[in-house]
């Protein structure tokens, strides 16, 4: 396959003005007319105009009204090539496709009999021939025609302006999107669907539509969607100063879909995951899933919309920075520290497994063979990390001002990551040139810090050196511009005022410094006891943090830092240290001990009457196998998952009275959604969970009773999880109750699957095969695939890595077997598989064996191919 390099990026020859696009909607067959209004670009020399298009039977194509013969033109596999074309002209082309067997839901297909969109990346190709890059961007009009009867509603862009009925029987909808916008935002979906409407007023005082269109069996699902869509908009006023601009914004949720949704310019398309939700179906993490993704699309209509990508390899320009808002937007809605601490948790764990090995990339890729695979953690997680780095460094007014400026300068254009960074530098007056390298340069920095008292001169020197190790292509690093913010914490618990040499004042608390250079020492002066040094408060940069600290330095950070997210920390830190220790007696087969000063910590979390309790749920948290083994070098995931459960069980049983006690003391009578009741039910939850580790059958009762009584998908999900666990009777007569109850719900049969999947017993394997051909599973859903597939190799370390290689060989298989149908989720399926080299030499040997012959099929897809030679390369 062809490599696509950044640097040979050049305007497009022939620009879009407009664009009329009629689909005559059919299974087997529809028929797209699309009629191109074109400008030749003046700043470039006569050039042809090549236009993109895969799987398209054309039947004509004319320039200004006169059809070409075949000898006119150059139709090849993915372009048609016009020749050189007027200055000015208009295109027409009539093509036949077949959505009906387009399984790899990208440009027009079916899901659940409903037609429906999915364009980027580059998706509109499959469509109809068209300049399929998103610096082209035209003004949109699209009629939609189809049999009333199975498809009653006819949606797209914009506003509608005209419908009625044609001779034939069949109705028509006419759409018109007044906003120029790149093909990729383009939307159709047609077919038997139902609405739930409401309106919000824009601070402008414009009333807009709100539409968001389901099934007829889910039609009583969508009020949380709603609710959630109507706060983002009043965020995005009160936050960014954005509002919407069009008269209807519509949401359709489908059951079939590669993404989790999708932001088309007045028509989102969604994975009905994140929009279908009733407290019976869906937990309070998917509510709070729906509210972050409905925000996320909403926010694209400023950032990745109103101002979109010159190229893809720009795709962080929006996504970076639309994550990054909608992580803002959730830390308003729910518990800052609780949305800081996951987003890192999923940072540190998965973005930095991806920045560490074969298949590393900037933030701002450099070069690709299929875009669909740089829809990864770099771009969307730590492009959101590098957005708030700039938030850090230029203080929210500042980088008010820039944001400002960026969306007012670039309104209506198709922009780079480098004129984002030169809107903040304009609007602030700050040099950010350094900082640039946070896009071009991969890899997670490396900070080894120390620090040094002196208790005669009353000083405190930290020192603070950086170093990024080499990834694919990229030998040698330069220092980065890295905001690290910290306190210093006085022996009372008190953050110590500080004031470098130099200074004439101190500031008490947080402060943020600012690195540049590859090393750096900092003096802070009048310190007169020695303090525990608070580093990377906030998480202040996504860099791994190496600090030297004591067991009881970390306990009593744990214990008294003002700052949320590094109390947390200092605690994952101790547990991830004493299971370090414990994978190591585990393997020289020494007697596995509990160690006293994290039981003791533990005790102290669970005996504060006044914590958070969504805090207190995740503190009490233990550092995930997959987060472990990111931290090991040769990794066992059986050691790891042994020691792990060592000291779950270890702590359950210490501490079993008080686990109850909280366990019964956090039992609400009623079901409510507010803040505090669902970290209640968190901390519950947690709590059930480690005494579900004591394999008692007294708990396991209590477990049973909370299954069969749950009013929520919370508690219900909580207990059956802990069940899934377990090889006990009442494991398999609540797995069957629970299919019994809600087979014919999807979503909820998802949660079933990974349920499954993600069980660290035994037998696990062979039942995930026997579930791939339950009729719950259908492989070319790709929500079925994740739950399934995904999750078992995703999510199941000990039972995926099975030291007979099993694992990665059913792994392997069902990536060729579904490579066919859809290659995008195929490709994102073999991921695990890339991390071969990390792990210890048996493993290792048996994953990249799969590997190459994955890499040997003939008739892979690209998608597949870059991803297994890149791994292997
Ligand atoms: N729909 C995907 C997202 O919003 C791609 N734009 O991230
Ligand atoms: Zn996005």
């Amino acid at each position: 396959p062809r490599t696509i390099r950044r640097e040979d990026y050049t305007p497009p020859p022939y620009f879009v003005e407009h664009a009329d696009l009629g689909f005559e909607l059919g299974d087997p067959v529809t028929r797209v007319e699309a009629r191109l209004t074109l400008r030749r670009n003046p700043a470039l020399p006569p050039g042809p105009l090549v236009l993109d298009g895969q799987e398209l039977g054309l039947k004509r194509v004319a320039v200004d009204g006169r059809e070409l013969a075949p000898h006119e033109y150059t139709l090849t596999e993915d372009h048609l090539d016009l020749g050189i074309l007027p200055e000015r002209c208009t295109v027409e082309t009539s093509v036949e496709i077949r959505p009906g067997e387009n399984t790899s839901l990208e440009g027009l297909y079916l899901s659940s009999g409903n037609f429906c969109t999915q364009c980027e990346a580059e998706g509109f190709r499959k469509i109809t021939f068209y300049p399929d890059r998103p610096d082209v961007m035209a003004r949109f009009s699209t009629t939609l025609s189809a049999d009333p009867a199975r498809y009653p509603v006819l949606l797209s862009n914009g506003n509608p302006v005209a419908r009625g009925e044609l001779p034939d029987g069949r109705h028509f909808v006419t759409w018109e999107d007044p906003f120029p916008k790149p093909c990729y935002l383009f939307a159709l979906v047609a077919g038997n669907l139902v609405s739930l409407e409401d309106t919000f007023t824009t601070a402008g005082g414009r009333e807009v539509k709100l539409e968001i269109w389901v099934e007829p069996r889910n039609a009583e699902k969508c009020g949380h969607a709603m609710h959630s869509l109507k706060q983002a908009m009043a965020w995005d006023e009160r936050v960014f100063g954005r509002e919407y601009d069009l008269d209807i914004y519509m949401i359709v949720a489908v059951d079939d879909f590669n993404m989790g949704a999708m932001e088309n310019k007045g028509l989102n398309v969604f994975n009905s995951k994140y929009v279908l939700a009733q407290p019976e179906t869906a937990t309070d993490e998917d509510y709070e899933g729906i509210e972050a993704v409905i925000a996320h699309e909403y926010f694209h209509n400023w950032s990745g919309n109103r101002v979109t990508c010159r190229d893809w390899f720009q795709l962080s320009l929006k996504e970076g920075f639309t994550v990054f808002r909608d992580q803002q937007f959730t830390a308003d809605m729910t518990s800052r520290a609780v949305k800081r601490i996951k987003d890192v948790n999923l940072l540190r764990t998965f973005q930095f497994r991806e920045d560490g090995g074969p298949l590393a990339h900037p933030v701002r890729p450099d070069a690709y063979q299929e875009i669909n695979n740089f829809y990864t953690l770099t771009v969307y997680e730590k492009g959101a990390e590098v957005v708030r780095m700039l938030h850090t460094l230029l203080g929210p007014e500042g980088f008010r001002r820039g944001t400002d400026r960026y969306f007012e300068r670039f309104d209506g254009q198709a922009v780079t990551c480098d004129d984002f960074v030169q809107a903040l530098e304009e609007a602030t007056g700050r040099d950010l040139s350094r900082f640039r390298r946070w896009y071009s340069q991969a890899g997670t920095p490396v900070l080894g810090v120390s620090g040094h008292h002196d208790p005669r001169a009353r000083t405190y020197t930290l020192t603070v050196t950086q170093h990024t190790p080499p990834t694919p292509g990229q030998p040698d690093k330069l220092p980065l511009h890295i905001p690290f913010a910290l306190g210093l914490v006085g022996p009372d618990g008190v953050d110590l005022p500080l004031r470098l040499a130099g200074e004439a004042e101190a500031v008490a608390g947080t402060r943020v410094l600012e690195l540049t250079e590859a090393e750096h020492a900092f003096v802070f002066e009048a310190i007169g006891t020695t303090p525990v040094p608070s580093l990377l408060r906030g998480y202040s940069a996504p860099v791994r943090l190496r600090y030297d600290y004591s067991d009881a330095e970390l306990a009593f950070l744990m214990a008294h830092d003002t700052d949320e997210f590094n109390r947390w920390d200092a605690g994952q830190r101790l547990a991830e240290r004493v299971i370090t220790r414990l994978m190591a007696d585990y393997r020289d087969g020494r007697p596995l001990r509990l160690d006293e000063g994290l039981l003791a910590a533990y005790r102290k979390l669970l005996e504060d009457p006044g914590a958070d309790r969504r805090l207190l749920a995740q503190a009490l948290m233990l550092p995930s196998e997959a987060y472990l083994a990111e931290q090991s070098d040769a990794i066992d995931p059986e050691a790891i998952h042994n020691a792990r459960e060592f000291l779950r069980h270890a702590l359950a049983q210490e501490l079993r009275p008080i686990l109850l006690e909280s366990y019964h003391a956090h039992r609400d009578p009623d079901y409510r959604v507010s803040p505090e009741a669902i970290g209640r039910r968190r901390l519950k939850n947690v709590c059930l969970g480690y005494l579900m580790a004591l394999h008692d059958e007294t708990i396991q009762a209590l477990c049973m009773t909370q299954y069969r009584e749950a009013d929520n998908m919370t508690d219900a999900m909580a207990a059956l999880a802990a069940l899934a666990q377990v090889d006990i009777p009442g494991r398999i007569e609540a797995l069957a109750h629970f299919h019994g109850r809600w087979r014919d719900d999807p979503l909820v049969m998802d949660k079933w699957l990974a349920l499954q999947a993600t069980s660290s017993l035994p037998g696990t394997l062979e039942e995930v095969k026997r579930l791939t051909r339950h009729p719950a599973f259908n492989l070319r859903n790709p929500n079925k695939v994740r739950a399934l597939i995904g999750a078992f190799a995703s999510g199941n370390p000990v039972r995926f890595h099975d030291p007979s290689g099993a694992g990665y060989l059913f792994l392997a298989d069902r990536v060729l077997e579904l490579d066919p149908l859809n290659p995008q989720v195929a490709a994102r399926l073999l991921t695990p598989l890339t991390q071969w080299r990390r792990y210890e030499p048996g493993r290792r040997a048996l994953m990249a064996g799969e590997l190459k012959r994955v890499l040997a099929t003939p008739q892979l897809s690209k998608d597949v191919y870059e991803i297994a030679s890149k791994a292997l390369g």
